[in-house]
């Protein structure tokens, strides 16, 4: 069992360069890539996230973690790839509009693409019909979207609605997912799936190729 709190400190204070060297100590060391994700990183952002809310902390904490997270994420990314191949599984992914977090919806599109899923990622502050383009264009088999705010996890609805409104939904399966994003709200805004982390998206989005 390997002691991330060294790590997990370097990231809530937004030192990218101990936390990417921490990173990598930990998985020379032998630490799993994902527990480095969810045992040290994700931890220390939500106390990033507890201090901004408390007001102790300010965007550039924000900012300074986002970078500390990225340059610890770069040592993992090589490290999580091709546990099985799922060749037949195509996801579009994207943020929706207004939103600009991509943090967490990069983790989730390297995890599913880590385990052979072919991941089309359209990056941040995607307009609606863009994710609508794309399911029609690529035709893949999952549209997946995330939020962070609670002002724009609405955006959820208004892209589903498109799709049904281009005569597009029964062609693709919706997963949602973001920090304030819960399955019963998932299933509100007509989504077919939610994921709490990269983990589950892995194990829904398998589901949702069989269904
Ligand atoms: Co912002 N931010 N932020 N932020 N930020 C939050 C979300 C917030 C909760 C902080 C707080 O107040 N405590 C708050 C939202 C409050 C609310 O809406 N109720 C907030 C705010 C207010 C803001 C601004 C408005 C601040 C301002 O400008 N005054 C602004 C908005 C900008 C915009 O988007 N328009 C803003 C800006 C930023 C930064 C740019 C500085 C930076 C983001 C950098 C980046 O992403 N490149 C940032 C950060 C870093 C955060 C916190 C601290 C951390 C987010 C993060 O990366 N977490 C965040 C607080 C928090 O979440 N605890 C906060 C780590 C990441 C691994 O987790 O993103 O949850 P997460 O992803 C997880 C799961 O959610 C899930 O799997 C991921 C991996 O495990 N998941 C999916 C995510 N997407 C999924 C999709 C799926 C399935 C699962 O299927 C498709």
């Amino acid at each position: 069992m390997f002691d991330y709190s060294q790590l997990s400190a370097a990231l809530i204070e937004g030192n990218w360069e101990s936390t990417r060297e921490l990173a990598r100590a930990a998985v020379d060391a032998g630490a799993n890539p994902q527990d480095v994700i969810y045992q040290a990183l994700q931890p220390g952002m939500d106390i990033v996230g507890e201090r901004y809310s408390s007001g102790e902390y300010f965007l550039p904490d924000l900012l300074k973690a986002a970078r500390s997270m990225n340059a610890a994420l770069e040592i993992v990314r090589p490290l999580i790839k091709n546990e099985e191949m799922l060749k037949a599984g195509k996801i579009v992914i994207g943020t929706v509009k207004g939103d600009m977090h991509d943090i967490g919806k990069n983790i989730v599109a390297l995890f599913l693409n880590g385990v052979g899923f072919e991941v089309l990622d359209l990056g941040t502050n995607v307009s609606d019909q863009r994710f609508v383009d794309e399911v029609r264009k690529s035709k893949p088999h999952i549209l997946g979207l995330s939020a962070l705010l609670t002002t724009t996890m609405y955006k959820f609805g208004d892209v589903i609605q498109l799709l049904t409104k281009e005569d597009l939904r029964s062609q693709v399966k919706v997963i949602v997912g973001g920090a304030t994003i819960t399955a019963e709200f998932a299933k509100r805004m007509g989504a077919d799936a939610y994921a709490r982390d990269g983990g589950e998206a892995i194990k829904v989005c398998k589901q949702l190729l069989l269904s």
